[in-house]
């Protein structure tokens, strides 16, 4: 009801608020007997959390996760697994300024005006530090995930701002600030993050997300459809502007002698319906790409009113990402993993026997 919980038999809740005593998860409906500790899960934490770079906001936090339930002797026991992650750097003097007016762009106004009483620092329940849950819980996910289907799930940023980031290899990926799969492009990514942040400006981002093994069948028609759950765990990350599924938007250019993957004995000879066919995952890769509006909170003044409604001009100190896009790799491929998981079990639920005399088509060469 209140927009706090995600996923049907593997539901995800969290709570918290950036600058109160920490954030919690609860994931229901992991099965039981999987192996599970907290450096499965710190691992992944590892790759979103704050300062890293000089690129990203300098808030000193280790999210560090503690497991406080549904996991006995190293193994899941089926009942809800919930998990704290401290805030140890709140800064909240930062944010006093704020409480009288709204940041453009900034879900501030939305918030005060929908509840009539906000927290305002650190931008409260808005705070994209709530997505420390959701990379916990898609690590929870995506280990379930591959250790029962094989399913990988990767990630990249495709664009900075105006800069287009190719893609090289996956395992360039990894080793970038910015999960570039290129590294001959992380150079000109520095320069332009450098400028902007001396400009007090900031900037958007794409980002990639593939799922790699993912069987057919997964998705439930017609209003669970995959690319529809998938689409709404994306929205839902802050920032987020807009979804791409497969050839995306591009695909209102393309006729239907283009864009329909032709099959053949050898398999599937394109992809651009991304994986998914009448919201039911076709057992090719599984291709999303997310758009990530600018920061809001940025040094330069900006129009805005008071509480009052009178004109007023904001500018925000304190430390933000100049483009949150950098740190949302992880989290895009956690929103990824929690409904694919779901969706893994849901189709368990109903069809896990059926048969077709209809052989499993490869992916895409
Ligand atoms: C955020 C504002 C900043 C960021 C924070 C997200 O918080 P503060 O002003 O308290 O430093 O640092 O990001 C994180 C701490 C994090 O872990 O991602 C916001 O308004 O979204």
């Amino acid at each position: 009801m209140a927009g706090n919980t995600i996923g049907r038999l593997f539901c995800v809740t969290s709570f918290g608020e950036s600058h109160g005593p920490a954030y919690g998860g609860v994931v229901d409906g992991c099965p039981p007997g999987m192996s599970l500790a907290a450096e499965d899960i710190q691992r992944e934490l590892d790759r979103r959390k704050p300062g890293t770079s000089r690129h990203v906001t300098q808030r000193r936090e280790s999210d560090s996760i503690e497991i406080l339930s549904g996991v006995y002797e190293g193994r899941t026991t089926g009942t809800p697994i919930g998990f704290l992650i401290r805030n140890e750097d709140q800064r909240s003097k930062d944010y006093s300024a704020l409480a009288a007016t709204f940041r453009p762009g900034h879900a501030d106004y939305t918030y005060w005006q929908k509840y009539g009483i906000r927290d305002p620092r650190g931008g409260g329940r808005a705070s994209a530090r709530e997505t420390t849950i959701r990379v916990a819980a898609g690590a929870i996910a995506r280990k379930w995930l591959r250790e029962a289907h094989g399913v990988v799930i990767r990630g990249r940023m495709t664009r900075l701002g105006p800069i287009e980031v190719p893609f090289r290899s996956w395992e360039h990926a990894g080793q970038n600030a910015f999960f570039a799969a290129d590294p001959d492009v992380v150079p000109r990514l520095e320069a332009y993050m450098d400028e902007l942040r001396r400009a007090g400006d900031s900037c958007g981002a794409c980002i990639e997300i593939v799922a790699e093994g993912v069987p057919v069948g997964w998705g439930e028609p017609v209003y669970d459809r995959l690319d529809a759950d998938i689409a709404h765990a994306m929205m839902g990350i802050n920032a987020v502007k807009g979804v791409e599924i497969g050839a995306g938007f591009a695909a209102a250019e393309q006729r239907g002698s283009e864009h329909g993957d032709e099959l053949t004995p050898e398999g599937f000879l394109s992809n651009n319906a991304g994986g998914i066919l009448g919201g039911i995952s076709t057992g090719q890769d599984v291709v999303v790409r997310i758009a990530l509006k600018p920061t809001s909170s940025i040094r330069i003044p900006r129009r805005s009113i008071d509480l009052q409604g009178n004109p007023t001009t904001v500018e925000t100190a304190g430390r933000h990402d100049p483009c949150v896009g950098i740190r949302a790799t992880p989290i895009a491929e956690a929103m990824l993993a929690i409904v694919l998981m779901d969706h893994a079990l849901r189709h368990r639920a109903q069809c896990a026997g059926v048969t077709t005399p209809t052989p499993r088509l490869r992916a895409k060469p």
